[in-house]
């Protein structure tokens, strides 16, 4: 039965939506208690409130460590209501129920976020909040307890049209703990923190429901798609214009073709099939870098996840428009280019509102049987300087340019990966096969493909750049790369067998380059 309210317990730090919840609360005639902040903030607004330490006899001490940690409390919020021996014993002890407690948590995380000393981090770890907050969820039977201005609404309806739900309030106390747990877990990261690990001795994940998809990966599997509240430039935070709703394949890709196009300074494209990037390039305007990156695999483009890194414009938008996409994801996207995609029903349209930080700090996470993977994100990036040639022919300056770009495009590719380029482009991709000389074969292969599709004699990948991920383990995989028409390749080195690969370089007289760096992507 719903439950009806009469006294309440607010006690809150983000102060959002509280006047509306304590205006409501009023008109129903119900007792407001309140901590010293809180009761400050809705007397100054006009509403009449009770001091907690009014209400307990006790005064808050300890700096407030010690506010609302008290029977008078504790046992109002935790009594039965339905039990004599409870409703005695709170008689007894002169403990009046509360049926609504309202607070939200100390802010640690913003404290620690604008670089606040480790006491004062401290003192913004949250004791009694928690405690309330726990209690009340436990007695969800007999008290309401919300834990975020979100909620409010939903208790004002309730409180208008008799009272909260069982429903609700067991909505409300799932909330609740996740609250607790995710708080908790955000102090515990930082200790880990202040130990100089980034891996606390619990992995503790806290992420929203943001919405339930229609399956998985397959039609078979149930999945959903949880979002951080990290503020991060992508798919999770990203605003859908148009289309059906996102599946779970294509958030997936969506995100691989996001990240990876926030990877490049000069208006880029990529356009992603099953997580792969089967065309990427970078021109003068984002319509060249469409036309460039469609030549590179125009078979497998088909249906792929395009991402831009410029504001979506009409001609490119037109473009894209003339094959099947299934999403375009784009920082922003000018009013004709707009215009252009919603005639197309069925692409899904997606503005991100800026791009992914190709060198943030961030967790991956994999599971396993039994367990979770977790490391730093690939956040690594190598730049000119880090290059070391190690053929007698030297590369270009066109070629190293191309060299750097092929190798931060097979960041993006799954190993192993060979990607060949040339003229800021991709003319070759080959991903994900077990034998790095098979991924060399296949990219070769697939760029004749290309050529032969517009009418080309040879293969894109003549007098192209190939990169490598990982370090060319054996000649052979070289001399395929070779084969295909590279001239310059690009990979980490650091193989026992580098020597006979360098040599195998120099007697085809190409170049090669060395990163330090390897790019493994599983
Ligand atoms: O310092 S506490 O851990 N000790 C308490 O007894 C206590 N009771 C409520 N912090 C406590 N609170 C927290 O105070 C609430 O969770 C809320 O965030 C804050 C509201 O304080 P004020 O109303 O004084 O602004």
């Amino acid at each position: 039965s719903p439950l009806s309210i009469r006294r309440a317990l607010i006690s809150v730090s983000d102060k959002t939506g509280l006047l509306e919840l304590a205006q409501a609360l009023t008109r129903e005639n119900v007792e407001i208690l309140s901590t010293g902040g809180s009761a400050e903030a809705l007397r100054k607004a006009g509403i009449a409130v009770k001091d907690v330490s009014d209400h307990t006899g006790f005064p808050e001490i300890l700096d407030g460590r010690v506010k609302t940690l008290l029977p008078q409390i504790h046992g109002g919020i935790l009594g039965r209501r339905d039990d004599a021996r409870h409703v005695a014993q709170m008689a007894e002890h002169q403990i009046a129920p509360i049926d609504l407690v309202c607070v939200n948590l100390y802010p640690f995380a913003a404290t620690v976020r604008a670089g606040a000393s480790p006491e004062d981090c401290i003192e913004n770890i949250d004791i009694g909040g928690p405690a309330l907050i726990r209690a009340s969820a436990k007695n969800h039977a007999h008290v309401a307890v919300l834990t975020d201005p979100t909620q409010y609404q939903a208790l004002i309806d309730a409180l208008a049209s008799g009272g909260a739900t069982m429903a609700q309030r067991r909505h409300w106390a799932q909330a609740a703990y996740a609250h607790t747990a995710s708080y908790d877990a955000m102090i515990a990261d930082w200790f880990a923190g202040r130990e100089g690990t980034r891996f606390p001795e619990t992995l503790t994940i806290t992420a929203s429901l943001q919405e339930s998809l229609r399956y998985g990966e397959n039609p078979h599997q149930q999945a959903a798609f949880y979002t951080t509240s990290e503020e991060r430039n992508g798919v999770a935070t990203a605003e859908q214009l148009q289309g059906k709703a996102l599946s779970y394949n294509n958030l997936n890709d969506t995100d691989a073709a996001f990240e990876a196009v926030s990877e490049f300074d000069g208006p880029a494209v990529v356009i992603v099939k099953h997580a792969n990037p089967c065309g990427v390039a970078m021109a003068e305007t984002l319509s060249e870098a469409w036309d460039l990156a469609l030549r590179c695999d125009p078979v497998s483009a088909f249906g792929g996840i395009v991402a831009v890194n410029r504001p979506l414009d009409a001609t490119t938008a037109e473009k894209i428009a003339r094959i099947f996409t299934e999403v375009i994801v784009a920082p922003d996207a000018d009013a004709a280019a707009r215009e252009i995609l919603r005639a197309k029903k069925n692409l899904r349209l997606l503005i991100t509102g800026g791009m992914a930080a190709p060198e943030a700090q961030n967790r991956v996470i994999k599971s396993v049987a039994g367990g979770y993977l977790v490391q730093d994100r690939d956040a690594g990036r190598v730049t000119l300087d880090q290059l070391k040639v190690v053929t007698r022919r030297k590369p270009t300056e066109a070629e190293l340019q191309d060299l750097l770009f092929a190798f931060r495009v097979a960041k993006y590719v799954k190993s192993n990966a060979i990607v060949f380029a040339k003229d800021g482009a991709t003319v070759g991709v080959g991903a994900g096969q077990m034998s790095r000389l098979d991924s060399a074969r296949i990219a070769g292969r697939k760029s004749q493909d290309a050529a032969s599709l517009s009418g080309a004699e040879a293969a894109l990948t003549v007098g192209s750049v190939a990169a490598s991920d990982a370090f060319v383990p054996f000649a052979d995989g070289l001399e395929a790369i070779i084969e295909a028409g590279a001239v310059a390749v690009i990979q980490p080195g650091g193989s026992i067998r580098d020597d006979e690969v360098i040599a195998a370089a120099d007697k085809a007289g190409i170049a090669m380059v060395l990163t330090g760096m390897r790019h493994f992507r599983h």
